[in-house]
């Protein structure tokens, strides 16, 4: 699945080329793509129109590192928004509960879920070391629960022995007792579906979802899926309440927008994918591999992160050595500011520093965030040569024209001289500190002071 979204943005990779800063017209150009990319994808239309907003916002005025080229930061910032939407990390069925853990299978006809059935009872049973029992409450369509019962076989797990006649919820309630009486640890109930959502088919959802209080339940779709996955998706939150999504027949040529659009409209988590008919096909769901696999560009990811790595350490070693040499000048603090914009900015940062919400508050009032860095940075890019490697010539005039080149006033000026003081003061403290505290400190000394 996915190559038509692979294809799409290897062309944008190509036509930009650009170095410096990403332009808003370069990355409206490159989003213009994307956007086919995922339409073509099948993503729904609102799901699409979220994501590029998203993207938009981050990439613009990026700067773009020597050592690749702006096609392929975007192909990473389109990535990284990605494993965003698709949520960040793997999330685990959830088995938190007094046994039996119940576990609620639903979804339309053909999509999927006896089969997802199997292979979450066989995962559990094999992986997790659980006593798995399945138990159809398919009464519709013929001899589907013999099929629920022949997977089983397949894969030793037991299944509910079958009687005829007997109601979908007289099932569920047998289900429960023999996976009481037994010892089960995870009984897993795989729900009728229709052709399309209708009434019935709810109420009867809603009935055993009632009785069986599930702690799972999970809405198995078909990787094909296109544009109705959003009414599907949305049908089901709203009407039954899911917990989390499967998708199946990954392995077929879908275009793997369901898996986008289901995510985004009910937030809820994608778990499992079902990659072929038998058993053991089936996969966890990894955001970051699935966003490489959409992108079909792990290579340039890696790439790109790799640079982003080296170039820190460059301009770290850089500033070090300037140090050495007792001289803060404002080049040096130019460059650490552009450092901590390009690791996603002061918010970011925050985000990454063990026990820094303590101090959020007090960073808050003084006022630092993103756009306090952005104008102390154009504070420095308004000064000369002279004045960015020698602060005392910076006289009332010149302060003056600072300011006006920045778009800031001359309070502003003092505070960046004074931080600058600062700055340098703790620097010549810090050289005795070694490299690691330089940089633990050096992020501290951003914040003015009293
Ligand atoms: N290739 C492939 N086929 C699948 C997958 N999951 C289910 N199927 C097939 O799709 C058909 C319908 O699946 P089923 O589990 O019976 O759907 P249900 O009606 O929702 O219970 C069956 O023929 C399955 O073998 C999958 O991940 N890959
Ligand atoms: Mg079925």
């Amino acid at each position: 699945m996915f190559d038509t979204l692979t294809g799409r943005l290897g062309s944008i990779i190509d036509r930009l080329k650009g170095r410096g800063a990403l332009t808003e017209a370069d990355v409206k150009a490159a989003l213009r793509e994307v956007r086919i990319a995922l339409l073509e994808a099948d993503v729904a239309l609102p799901v699409v129109k979220d994501f590029i907003a998203q993207v938009q916002e981050k990439a613009i005025g990026q700067e773009v590192l020597h050592s690749i080229s702006a096609g392929q930061l975007v192909v990473k910032i389109v990535h990284d928004a990605l494993v965003e939407f698709l949520g960040q990390e793997v999330v685990d069925i959830e088995l938190k509960a007094s046994p039996p853990v119940v576990i609620m299978m639903v979804g339309l006809q053909g999509s999927g879920k006896t089969s997802m059935t199997a292979k979450l009872g066989n995962y559990l049973a094999k992986k997790q070391k659980q006593k798995v029992l399945l138990a159809s409450l398919d009464i519709y369509r013929p001899a589907a629960r013999e099929q629920l019962r022949t997977l089983g076989q397949q894969c030793h797990i037991e299944t509910l022995p079958i009687l005829a006649e007997e109601k979908p919820l007289a099932i569920a309630e047998r289900a429960l007792q023999m996976a009481r009486l037994e010892g089960y640890d995870v009984l897993i109930l795989d729900t009728a579906g229709r052709l399309h959502i209708d009434q019935d088919l709810m109420n009867e959802v809603v009935a055993v979802r009632n009785l069986a209080k599930p702690t799972e339940t999970i809405l198995v779709a078909d990787a094909m899926t296109g544009q109705d996955a959003v009414v599907i998706a949305k049908e089901f939150n709203e009407k039954v309440g899911i917990t989390s999504i499967a998708l199946s027949r990954i392995d077929g040529d879908a275009r793997g927008g369901a898996a986008l659009s289901m995510r985004a409209v009910t937030g809820k988590p994608l778990k499992l994918l079902g990659t072929g008919e038998k058993p053991d096909q089936l996969e966890l769901f990894h955001p970051d591999r699935i966003a490489t696999r959409i992108l079909g560009m792990g290579d340039v990811v890696s790439l790109v992160e790799k640079a982003m790595e080296s170039v820190d350490q460059a301009e770290a070693e850089k500033l070090a050595l300037q140090m050495q040499k007792g001289a803060f000048t404002f080049e040096a603090m130019e460059s650490q500011l552009l450092q901590m914009n390009k690791m996603g900015g002061i918010s970011s940062l925050m985000g990454m520093i063990p026990g820094i919400n303590k101090f959020q508050d007090k960073i808050t009032q003084a006022g630092v965030n993103d756009s306090f860095i952005q104008r102390q940075i154009a504070m420095i890019r308004s000064m000369t040569k002279q004045e960015r490697k020698d602060a005392r010539l910076i006289n009332g005039s010149r302060k003056k024209r600072i300011a006006m080149g920045s778009g800031t006033s001359v309070q502003d000026v003092n505070k960046l001289l004074k931080q600058h003081r600062d700055m340098s003061d703790m620097m010549k403290r810090m050289q005795k500190l070694g490299k690691k505290g330089f940089l633990r400190q050096g992020l501290q000394g951003l914040m003015p002071h009293r």
